[in-house]
Order: C-alpha cells, then sequence, then structure tokens
C-alpha cells in the first residue's frame, strides 16, 4: 500500500491521467501501460458514460489497472464508487459534490487513503478541506466535452483565487486541457493537470503523456 504525505499527493497530481473504459480507443490496460510509458504521475478509474462497465466486470478491470498501476509505482484511484476502492484497497477516491458527504468517506475509507474532491467556488472549497480533502480537483477550466453534465468553463479564475486567499492545499486543475494550455493552468497556481481526451484519445498515448509531462515538469 501506498501512503502519500501532503508533498507526494502535491507531486503525484502533476501528469494526472483519468480514464475508464469508454473514453479508450484501445484495451484499456493497453492505454494505460503506453500512458506510464510516457510519464503520468497519477491514475483515476472513472467508469462512467455510455457503455461503462459494471459489477463484476468493472471490477474485474479495475482489479487489472490496478496490477498495472501497483507495478510501476503509481497511485490508483478510483472515481465516485467508495465501496469498490475500499475493496481493492485503492490508494484513494475521487468525490464530486454530489456524492456522500467527505466526512462520511473519510470514516470508510480510514485515514491513511487519499480523497480528492472536485470544488466549484470557495465555499465549497472551505467544506471540503474542513472535511480533510487531500486535494481539489477544478475544473471545467476549458471547454470539454468529456462530461455531458459538467458546468460552464471558467477559466483558472478560482485556483488563483484559491490561493490568493491563502489556501496551500495540492489543486488539480480539469477540463480541456492539452499540452498547449497545461502551462497557464500551472501559473495559475495549480500543482499538476489532470486530462481524459488529451492522452486517451491520441494517436499515440505515449507521446500524448510525455507532451504533457514536458509541459508540466520543470516549469513549477
Ligand atoms: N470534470 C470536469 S471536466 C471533466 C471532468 C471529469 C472531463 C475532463 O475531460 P477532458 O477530456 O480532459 O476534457
Ligand atoms: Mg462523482
Amino acid at each position: 500500500m501506498m501512503i502519500l504525505n501532503r508533498d507526494a499527493v502535491r507531486e503525484a497530481l502533476k501528469v494526472y491521467f483519468i480514464m475508464g473504459s469508454p473514453n479508450c480507443m484501445d484495451q484499456p490496460t493497453h492505454v494505460l501501460r503506453e500512458a506510464i510509458e510516457g510519464g503520468i504521475t497519477l491514475f483515476q478509474l472513472r467508469e462512467k458514460g455510455v457503455g461503462a462497465l459494471t459489477g463484476d466486470k468493472k471490477v474485474d478491470l479495475a482489479k487489472e489497472l490496478q496490477q498495472i498501476c501497483r507495478e510501476h509505482h503509481i497511485p490508483f484511484i478510483i472515481n465516485d464508487d467508495i465501496e469498490l476502492a475500499i475493496a481493492l484497497n485503492a490508494d484513494g477516491v475521487h468525490i464530486g459534490q454530489e456524492d456522500e458527504p467527505i466526512e462520511e468517506v473519510r470514516k470508510k475509507i480510514g485515514t491513511d487513503k487519499i480523497i480528492g474532491v472536485s470544488v466549484h467556488s470557495y465555499d465549497e472549497a472551505i467544506t471540503a478541506l474542513e472535511g480533510g480533502a487531500d486535494y481539489f480537483g477544478i475544473g471545467p477550466v476549458f471547454p470539454t466535452k468529456t462530461k455531458q453534465d459538467a458546468k460552464p468553463s471558467n477559466g483558472t479564475k478560482l485556483i488563483e483565487e484559491l490561493r490568493t486567499r491563502g489556501l496551500s492545499i495540492p489543486i488539480v486543475g480539469i477540463g480541456g486541457i492539452t499540452p498547449k494550455n497545461a502551462g497557464s493552468v500551472m501559473r495559475a497556481g495549480a500543482d499538476g493537470v489532470s486530462v481524459i481526451t488529451a492522452i486517451s484519445h491520441a494517436e499515440s498515448v505515449t507521446e500524448a503523456a510525455k507532451n504533457l509531462r514536458n509541459s508540466v515538469i520543470g516549469r513549477i
């Protein structure tokens, strides 16, 4: 099991790849291996949307992807599904505002696991912070087609606001991020960028992950 302190979480957020089988143009295991080869630093299984696996098939996929992450010392986080994260002893969960309150999630998952929370305002950020969030996901920074119910994109405004108001918690930007615009997210005060499409839909997943890594690492 991987236990990450705040600095290690900050480091891991740099090149954060999120995907589920509906995002993949190839076998998810293959896509993940290629992304790792390109230098991703954290992986989240987000098995959502049309064609998403459920039940045993989802569990089997999660186990396979977790094993690949373990082999490469990449932390493995599960979106939303706290029960699955506990069952697999995943490194953490990522929850949104519609999911269970963070205090409940923390009680269930324990103190040595990562909890990431999507926040869209200063107030949500404070609530998540008080509940013991390990990092914030903030977005959509840029327009995205990946999340159907995503809020309108809001640029890097909230990231800047939270930093200006003194919050030092690790932050990752999300939504429409590419190697070209990742630098602006980092300059706004993010510790890293999280992407689905920029890596999963790339002609070369490895090259895409490398490009994203190059646009993030070395800038901070
Ligand atoms: N939450 C806010 S935007 C988004 C999520 C899950 C989707 C990000 O996907 P992409 O393809 O990197 O824009
Ligand atoms: Mg959610």
